[in-house]
């Protein structure tokens, strides 16, 4: 076993050396074993979604028992994907919008709202009356609204309005602004049952509008809602990687996305009385820290460190030192239970849509959430006595991470000038050429980590702006990459100018996968802000994911896709590459409708000099490629810019 080719991460690799020691398998080992990998699989051209099947296409067999073609399949494969995805941002959000009309109707004794100002602001967005009415008041009938984005019989998403008029005139012109979100998804799994849409063309119309109803609907009403909820997170400093477990106290993992247990987790495991109890049971306090996306949104909300991404839930149990780990919703690996067996780590499912066999299932229940959040933290107490030897990497990283649209704003403004002028004005100027976003997974398939690193490495050095989310963001945690000093001695002249002007890291660690809405929200802005051209697609900016794993990870590249964004996968991880028509268009054809379209490539160094040269023709086509002088704009000219 070469573990560097499993990660890059130094912690991670002993973790996986001590694993391999102990004989306990984990997600490499179980890749090894699942070798070679199905070659139809991969290219997406089997079929079994009817009892026909399962079909595939080969040279012999050119189309399945139904006669359907090959670009049907490979677009059906897709298109579900999408669905898949978009269902998991939007169940998570649907169950975010029940317990805020909860909290809004007193249903929910332990939730309650904590950021009036963004209520207020939503609330105007909404045409919620906010006169003479109280926060729960206006958030009762916010709520009520937000539910309705699910399953309204009529009308498109509301949120759909925040793009920019030329971006929703395509979307009307395409046939794509989305509907409710569950008949969206409902209409991607029929569309795409045996006989029904056998046009590839028709079926990746539809992918554009599902994903559509995610990233401008489900997972942007989930962002809104929590901020309003549990606070609009703001920069504050955090630390990362497996580190973060500690030797002396009882340490309790949360992990998944759903924050609605965990937040209530964190004051549980702050409360007075339970503190003593994990004194007396000779433990120094209570640790909690998180993996995956859960642990996103913990530190950007209360500092709680993160322990790890995907690829490191099974290494954190391994450490022996996790008394308990809770988990929700998504990319939570069946793996771990085995894993838990193997030491005293008490598992607990949560959520009521994800239970395991073997694993006790806590049902989280708003209206008991801090009883229930309880009952978990003391079993993790008396859980503290049977803790045996650890092996807890040292390796751990501060940054800093929580930036939001809000934020950035503030940042480049303050206060009373809250805007994204300078921004704009520094990419006119040159001095940042363009912005990319790097977002999602780890996938055993690749180095964990490298990609997401490289890459933001490569775009600061060539004065990019970068966002990140997800497990891409814990990735540049890991290597210090957050870490605003550190970053800006890697960062080109420019950016490096600009950021240390504003007292602003290079690298914008925004969040969770959902919070990449937070991004076209920010996009839209720097639109409206001037000068950048009229929609997304005219903007400098491009996206990459080169360890996707999930249909999340799909769901995602397609909105910003189908929003005028040119978007990089990782091309040894993408699955849909076995119908020519299917590739033509997604990676050409589809830039015709939307202005956006997909890339693959594997490399990062690569997908970096395919960023480039896309952010570089946008700026020529907004005629910014001129070297000019630098130009101090007066009001004047900044309203004629608007114009
Ligand atoms: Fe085969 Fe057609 Fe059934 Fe798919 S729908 S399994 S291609 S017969
Ligand atoms: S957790 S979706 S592996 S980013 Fe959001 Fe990470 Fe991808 Fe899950």
């Amino acid at each position: 076993m070469d573990v560097e080719k499993r990660s890059v991460d130094k912690a991670a690799q002993k973790m996986i050396n001590v694993m391999d020691e102990a004989g306990i398998e984990n997600v490499w080992d179980r890749l090894e074993k699942q070798q070679p990998q199905c070659g139809f699989g991969k290219s997406g051209v089997c079929c079994r979604i009817c009892s026909m099947g399962p079909c595939r296409i080969t040279k012999k067999a050119s189309h399945g028992v139904c006669g359907a073609d090959v670009d049907t399949i490979v677009a059906r494969a897709f298109l579900r994907a999408v669905a898949g995805g978009t269902s998991a941002h939007s169940d998570h959000g649907r169950t975010v919008a029940e317990v805020f009309l909860a909290a809004a109707r007193g249903e929910a004794k332990d939730y309650r709202i904590k950021d009036s100002v963004k209520l207020h602001v939503l609330a105007k967005e909404l045409e919620v009356e906010t006169k003479d009415r109280s926060d729960n008041e206006i958030a009762e009938d916010v709520g009520k609204i937000a539910l309705g984005e699910f399953g309204k019989s009529e009308g498109t998403q509301l949120m759909v309005k925040r793009a920019p008029k030329p971006r929703q005139e395509i979307w009307e012109k395409q046939g794509v602004t989305p509907r409710a979100i569950d008949r969206e998804v409902v209409e991607a799994m029929h569309r795409s049952t045996m006989g029904v849409d056998q046009n590839y063309k028709s079926l990746l119309r539809h992918a554009s509008k599902t994903a559509l109803a995610d990233g401008w609907g489900g997972s942007m009403l989930a962002t809104d809602l929590q901020d309003i909820l549990f606070g609009t997170p703001s920069p504050g400093k955090g630390e990362v990687n497996l580190g973060v477990i500690s030797s002396d106290q009882v340490n309790i993992i949360v992990h998944g996305h759903d924050p609605l247990m965990s937040e209530i987790m964190v004051d549980a495991a702050n409360d007075p009385e339970i503190l003593e109890k994990a004194k007396a049971a000779g433990a120094k306090g209570i640790n909690v820290a998180g993996v995956c996306c859960t642990a996103n949104e913990m530190l950007v909300r209360h500092g709680v460190p993160i322990a790890g991404n995907f690829m490191c839930q099974e290494l954190a149990i391994a450490t022996g030192a996790i008394e308990m780990m809770a988990v929700d919703v998504q990319c939570v690996m069946q793996g771990i239970g085995k894993v838990a067996e193997k030491f005293h780590t008490k598992l607990f499912t949560t959520a009521h849509q994800a239970e395991m066999v073997g694993v006790e299932h806590i049902p989280f229940d708003e209206q008991n959430a801090m009883e229930t959040a309880k009952k978990m933290v003391i079993a993790a107490i008396d859980n503290y006595k049977n803790r045996g030897d650890v092996n807890i990497p040292k390796e751990k990283e501060t940054g800093v991470m929580g930036f939001t649209n809000e934020s950035i704003k503030y940042m480049l403004g303050g206060r009373f000038r809250a805007s994204y002028r300078p921004l704009n004005d520094n990419i006119m100027n040159g001095k940042i050429r363009g912005i990319a976003a790097i977002v999602g997974c780890t996938n055993p398939k690749v180095p964990m980590d490298s990609t997401h690193i490289a890459l933001s490495k490569e775009l600061i050095k060539r004065n990019v702006l970068v966002l990140t989310t997800g497990c891409a963001t814990v990735a540049c945690g890991k290597c210090a990459m957050l870490h605003p000093k550190e970053a800006l001695e890697l960062a080109g002249e420019g950016l490096r100018e600009v950021c240390e002007t504003v007292g602003m890291p290079p690298i914008l660690a925004c969040g969770s996968c959902i919070d990449n809405s937070r991004l076209l929200v920010a996009s839209s802005e720097i639109v409206a802000e001037g000068g950048l051209g009229e929609d997304l697609s005219e903007l400098p900016l491009a996206g990459a994911c080169l360890e996707s794993v999930t249909e999340k990870a799909t769901a995602i590249g397609q909105y910003f896709v189908a929003s005028g964004v040119y978007v990089i996968f990782g091309e040894d991880l993408f699955q849909y590459m076995g119908s020519e028509n299917v590739a033509n268009y997604l990676l050409g054809g589809i830039e015709e409708d939307f202005g956006g379209k997909w890339g693959l490539e594997n490399d990062p160094i690569k997908a970096a000099e395919l960023m480039l040269a896309h952010i570089e023709s946008k700026r020529d086509a907004l005629g910014l490629s001129d070297k000019q002088e630098r130009k101090l704009y007066t009001m004047e000219e900044r309203r004629a810019l608007e114009l």
